[in-house]
């Protein structure tokens, strides 16, 4: 690959050179080398029985009033399209709340006080959480309501959340967080998830051979399932471990791979859930640690993270973010890494490859997620002996920094960034003292400073140019206006490009923009944490309809979603609970379903029917960008400002 047009970072390029000087591959070389299956690439391979694969690409004479493309069995190619899509789904959605379900099980062991290493740390979240749960705050005693005890709430909480996973009757009692019209209109359209696991598992049942074929119906569960995951299985990750970890607020930090240091002992966290990061960084933090790390040569520990794990430890402990998904391999090359941390989600079995060339330790955690190749040290991480495990991780790491070769070469590029935002922080910016809380960034909206408000997030994707996508975008969107809330990879692309800084507004943004901005203090992209995190996205659209002014719902909203770089199927369920949400959502790279265009068609433009959002595709960035934009002054003209 030719540095310069994988990437339009000045770092990553000069890593991947250094890869190439070293002999090592990256994945930037195997997406040159490995091409990708045009047919799956549509959507419309089937390999779902063995009779199969079936392959239906798009003829280049299609006529769709004689599409006779069809399976052995039959299936035409919406069904197969559709099959997969909601396969995304699920493996989407399974993703996000198995992992949101580990945070359960140690929120409710700490609850239940069986564990020492995690305690309930902000109460006031807890009790707002409650009532959504269905768990009383309060209770009466002599006719006098008083408050009820803490530790007892916080058990009935973790004991009712681990219940939207499996409860044999009834729906997602969390559902209960989105505004009445829109739970309203998920109720008339069938599709109230009844709990998060069944409906993952009713996509892999309908979409075996021979049972639902007719893609309409195959979407209806598709819409259902990532509805649990956005509103159920996803929310839950992030309001539980907020409880658990400290709910974000605004604090300073840097990104890029500059963020590593020779003389310190470097530990980067890669991954997705907190409940491992968490407690390396506390371990990290330790005088005892800092003091073996200096004894054995070092001038101290520093601690990065890649992908959402970097986000998390980010946006509650200010912890820098050395890199996006696609530059895990280069950090390992800088020669500087003295362990590599994973859990979960997103990392590339190459890394150990890598590892394999340098002294750098790879350390797998999770038992649901090991590596073949010999040189991954796996130390399995549990809640019970959790402050243990993160003490032979880090004394592991320390005493791997004598092992260094002379060859650390660490790129210097690195950006200031403010991160940490969330649903509350928002609204102690944006708020107002009347109507509800989000009055200010309603009012700013109305009187047309602010044009409307953009949700960019997702993945890198190595066959486009790393972080052009990204970048272009949530340039052209502010620029014109619309306020970005990013998280994933995104918020490390645009963290990298010194986006998130508020001085970035006076720079990039439209006037009006600006001035909010500068009145306000805050940067014109503000970062809201991890993939788990677009809950936060969904839940300050719910306080944006509260505050009043733009309508009843968040389909009234003038939003839009993107995911410009996305290949994660966890992108997909994202998108999907986005579009049911009532947002227009816009894919760059690729789109799964191009083979199949009246399924296409059914996403792009019938679900805004039902929904009141709709996806869209769209690979040129800056066009990318202006779907969205005419989309929100459409939806300011039928809001009449
Ligand atoms: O959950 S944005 S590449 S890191 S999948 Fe992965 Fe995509 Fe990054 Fe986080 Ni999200
Ligand atoms: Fe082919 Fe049908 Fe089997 Fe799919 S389920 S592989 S389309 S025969």
């Amino acid at each position: 690959a030719n540095p310069q047009d994988a990437s339009i970072d000045a770092a990553t390029q000069i890593m991947i050179k250094r890869a190439q000087d070293l002999g090592i591959d990256t994945c930037f070389d195997r997406n040159v080398t490995l091409k990708p299956c045009s047919i799956g690439n549509q959507g419309t391979c089937c390999k779902n029985c063995s009779m199969g694969p079936c392959r239906l690409p798009l003829p280049k004479d299609y006529d769709e009033a004689n599409d006779t493309r069809k399976g052995i069995c039959g299936a035409t190619a919406n069904t197969i399209a559709a099959r997969n899509f909601i396969r995304m789904v699920a493996g989407g959605a399974a993703a996000h709340s198995d992992h949101g379900r580990s945070v359960a099980e140690v929120f409710l062991s700490a609850a239940r006080k069986e564990t020492d290493a995690y305690q309930i740390k902000d109460v006031r979240k807890l009790l707002e959480i409650a009532p959504f749960l269905g768990v009383a705050t309060t209770v009466e005693k002599d006719g006098a309501v008083l408050d009820r005890d803490i530790d007892e709430i916080a058990v009935e909480v973790g004991e009712k959340a681990m219940e939207e996973w499996g409860k044999a009757e009834g729906e997602l009692e969390y559902l209960k967080r989105a505004p009445k019209p829109r739970y309203e209109l998920w109720k008339k359209q069938g599709v109230l998830p009844r709990n998060i696991d069944r409906e993952i598992v009713e996509i892999m049942h309908r979409t075996h051979m021979g049972v639902d074929q007719d893609y309409k119906n195959l979407m209806k569960q598709g819409v259902r399932a990532s509805i649990a995951d956005g509103w159920g299985g996803s929310m839950l990750a992030t309001d539980l471990q907020d409880i658990l970890f400290g709910t974000p607020y605004p604090l300073a930090s840097e990104a890029n791979l500059g963020v590593l240091k020779e003389d310190h002992v470097n530990i980067v966290i890669h991954g997705h859930e907190p409940v491992l990061s968490e407690m390396i960084v506390t371990t990290a933090q330790k005088p005892e640690m800092v003091a073996y790390a200096k004894s054995k040569g070092a001038k101290g520990i520093q601690l990065s993270g890649i992908c959402c794990t970097a986000n998390e430890i980010l946006q509650r402990h200010g912890v820098p973010l050395c890199g996006t998904f696609l530059q895990q391999e280069l950090a390992i090359i800088t020669g500087a890494v003295d362990a590599m941390v994973v859990d979960i989600q997103c990392i590339f079995q190459n890394v150990a490859n890598v590892a394999k060339c340098f002294h750098t330790k790879l350390i797998t955690t999770h038992p649901i997620a090991k590596m073949e190749q010999d040189n991954a040290i796996h130390i399995e991480f549990d809640e019970h002996h959790a402050v243990e495990d993160a003490e032979k991780i880090v004394r592991m790491a320390i005493d791997n920094f004598a092992n260094r070769g002379a060859e650390v070469m660490i790129p210097r590029q690195k950006s200031p960034i403010i991160a940490g935002f969330g649903v509350e922080s928002v609204e102690y910016h944006l708020g107002g003292t009347f109507r509800g809380s989000y009055y200010t960034l309603n009012d700013n909206i109305i009187n047309g400073r602010i044009r409307g408000v953009a949700g960019v997030v997702g993945c890198n994707n190595a066959r486009v140019k790393h972080n052009e996508g990204h970048i272009t975008v949530v340039k052209e969107l502010i620029k014109n206006d619309v306020l970005v809330l990013t998280t994933g990879c995104n918020a490390i692309a645009c963290a990298m490009e010194g986006l998130l800084t508020p001085e970035s507004a006076k720079v990039f943004c439209g006037p009006g923009l600006a001035e909010v901005c500068e009145t306000v203090g805050i940067p014109p992209v503000l970062h809201l944490g991890s993939c788990v995190d677009n809950s936060r996205i969904l839940l300050a659209a719910t306080e944006v309809v509260k505050a009043g002014g733009l309508g009843n719902d968040i389909s009234d909203l003038p939003v839009a979603g993107s995911a410009p770089e996305w290949m994660s199927e966890k992108a997909i369920s994202i998108g999907q609970y986005v579009v049911a949400s009532g947002i227009y959502t816009v894919f760059g790279a690729v789109f799964p379903t191009a083979g199949a265009p009246v399924f296409q068609r059914y996403l792009f433009e019938e679900m805004e029917k039902m929904y009141g959002g709709m996806w869209d595709f769209e690979a040129d960035p800056v066009k990318h960008a202006w779907k969205m934009i005419n989309h929100i002054d459409a939806k300011r003209k039928a809001l009449g400002i």
